[in-house]
C-alpha cells in the first residue's frame, strides 16, 4: 500500500526532528561590552561554529530581561559608519561566523537596568537548528578596543561602548568622530 502524503510528511518529520535538535552549533567567545552608564543599548558578540552538514540560518534573538535584541551588521558606507538590522544571518555548513566589532553583533536595546562587568545575560538565539541558549558575560571594553563615550550618557544614545558603531538608528549614518570625550 502506498503511503499517503500525510504519512510521508509524518515520516519526514520524525526523521528530521532529532537531527535538528542534535546539531546545535558551538558557541564561543560570547560577551557583552559593558555600555557607558545610562546607555540604553549595548552590543553583544559571540562566535558561532556550525558543525553540522546543514547551513545554519540565524533569524532572531531575545532575552527575558531585555526589551529588544536585534541582529545587526555594522558597515562603513561612503566613509560613514552605519548599522542595519538583519532579518537573518547564514552560517555555512562547517563554517564559523564571528560576531565582532565593526561587523555582526547583537544589539541589546531598551535596557531597564545597567549592565555591569561580571553580570551574565541569558539570550536565546533563534535558528534553523532550533533555539540556541547563550550566556553572555558582561565585560569591560578591552584594551584593544577604543572606547568613545559621549559627554552625556543619556543623550542620543545608541551605542556599543566603543567607537565606530554609534548610530542614532537603523541605517541612519552618523559621522564616526561624533564624540570623543570621557564620561562626566
Ligand atoms: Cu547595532
Amino acid at each position: 500500500m502506498k503511503p499517503s502524503p500525510m504519512q510521508r510528511l509524518l515520516i519526514c518529520l520524525c526523521l528530521a526532528s532529532p537531527a535538528a535538535v542534535a546539531e546545535l552549533p558551538l558557541i564561543s567567545d560570547a560577551r557583552i561590552i559593558q555600555p557607558p552608564p545610562g546607555a540604553p543599548v549595548a552590543g553583544g558578540y559571540l562566535t558561532i561554529n556550525n558543525t553540522s552538514e546543514d547551513e545554519l540560518v540565524v533569524n532572531g534573538a531575545s532575552s527575558e530581561h531585555i526589551a529588544t535584541v536585534e541582529l545587526h551588521l555594522s558597515e562603513v558606507v561612503d566613509d560613514v559608519a552605519t548599522m542595519r538590522e538583519m532579518d537573518q544571518i547564514v552560517v555555512p555548513a562547517g563554517g564559523t561566523l564571528e560576531f565582532k566589532h565593526g561587523s555582526y553583533h547583537l544589539m541589546l536595546m531598551g535596557l531597564d537596568a545597567p549592565l555591569q562587568a561580571g553580570d551574565d545575560v541569558q539570550i536565546t538565539i533563534e535558528s534553523s537548528a532550533g533555539p540556541i541558549p547563550v550566556t553572555l558575560p558582561v565585560v569591560r571594553p578591552g584594551e584593544h578596543t577604543m572606547t568613545h563615550q559621549g559627554s552625556d550618557g543619556s543623550s542620543q544614545g545608541h551605542w556599543h561602548g566603543h567607537g565606530q558603531e554609534m548610530d542614532e538608528g537603523m541605517g541612519k549614518p552618523m559621522p564616526k568622530d561624533m564624540t570623543d570625550s570621557s564620561t562626566n
